[in-house]
């Protein structure tokens, strides 16, 4: 990882070995370094969906994948994302945000494996949230305070798919339109973090004052696309890439075209104890 480190920052994200995650103590190891960097890097775990959902298991319950296609074969808990056509979900997340912002609360964490590595770019861009929160000029900083999100996430998916021409009932049945604070509690650490999205958090309001406001998102996502805290994750085949989805925002930086990324990803909705 390439990091613009600033000084005092938490390091993220912290390394892990692999053959560690299949034992217990590894997997409770594994949770608590998660939860204090925000990223956890394995390198060459193998190519085993199998182990993927095994390691995956031991944070929490995990997302059964929608639309069907998207599942790669045999396996409904894993993604399949890949830049080559027909192959699962193509590309996706090049803007800010965390996984799964639908669920109420949303979903915890997410293991990302790369089947094959992008030659150049296709990196994964990450911010600490905490530290972000508490780095805000003080305009953005009240805002952060003050402000609710609005997720209008059912209305947000029908109109793609409608769009694209599918309609996925039980997709469709997750989604709710969320009005949630800026800032989340982390549900188990009680860490506070700045929780957006570039995609679904559409604005922002403040009830108290009855006012509603798009035009700090921008200065948000200004200010995160300038952060000096942001790491950047160059990916090699057998990395598995793990983050807590309340501590830290991820962006996927567009590969090169024709260049081959192909990722599996498991979401995991909610933390087991
Ligand atoms: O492919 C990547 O680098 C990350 C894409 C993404 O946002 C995700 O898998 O959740
Ligand atoms: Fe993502």
């Amino acid at each position: 990882m390439d990091e613009r480190a600033i000084a005092g920052a938490r390091k993220i994200p912290a390394t892990f070995n692999g053959s560690d995650l299949i034992t217990r103590q590894g997997q409770v190891e594994a949770k608590d370094l998660l939860f204090r960097h925000g990223v956890l890097h394995v390198k060459d775990f193998p190519c085993d969906a199998t182990l993927l959902l095994e390691v995956a298991r031991s944070f929490g319950a995990l997302e059964i994948v929608r639309p069907k296609e998207h599942q790669l074969s045999g396996f409904e808990h894993v993604r399949l994302q890949s830049t080559i056509p027909g192959k699962g979900i193509q590309g996706g997340g090049t803007y800010w945000h965390a996984d799964s912002p639908w669920y109420d609360p949303p979903a915890a964490a997410t293991l990302l494996f790369g089947e094959t590595a992008p030659s150049e770019d296709g990196q994964t861009l990450f911010v600490d949230m905490r530290e972000f929160l508490t780095r805000l000029p003080t305009n953005l900083l009240e805002v952060a305070h003050a402000g609710t999100g609005i997720y209008p996430c059912k209305d947000v998916l029908l109109a793609e798919h409608t769009a694209m021409n599918i309609y996925d009932e039980e997709l469709m049945s997750r989604m709710q339109n969320i009005r949630r604070p800026l800032i989340r509690t982390h549900p188990v650490t009680g860490d506070r973090a700045l929780y957006i999205n570039e995609k679904w958090l559409k604005e922002i309001v403040f009830e108290d004052r009855g006012e509603q406001a798009t035009q700090y998102l921008d200065e948000i996502y200004h200010t995160l696309e300038n952060y000096d805290g942001m790491i950047s994750h160059s990916w090699t085949s057998g990395d598995l890439l793990i983050w807590d989805n309340c501590l830290v925002s991820h962006k996927a930086v567009p590969s090169k075209v024709g260049d081959t990324k192909t990722t599996w990803r498991v979401i995991v909705e909610t933390f087991s104890e």
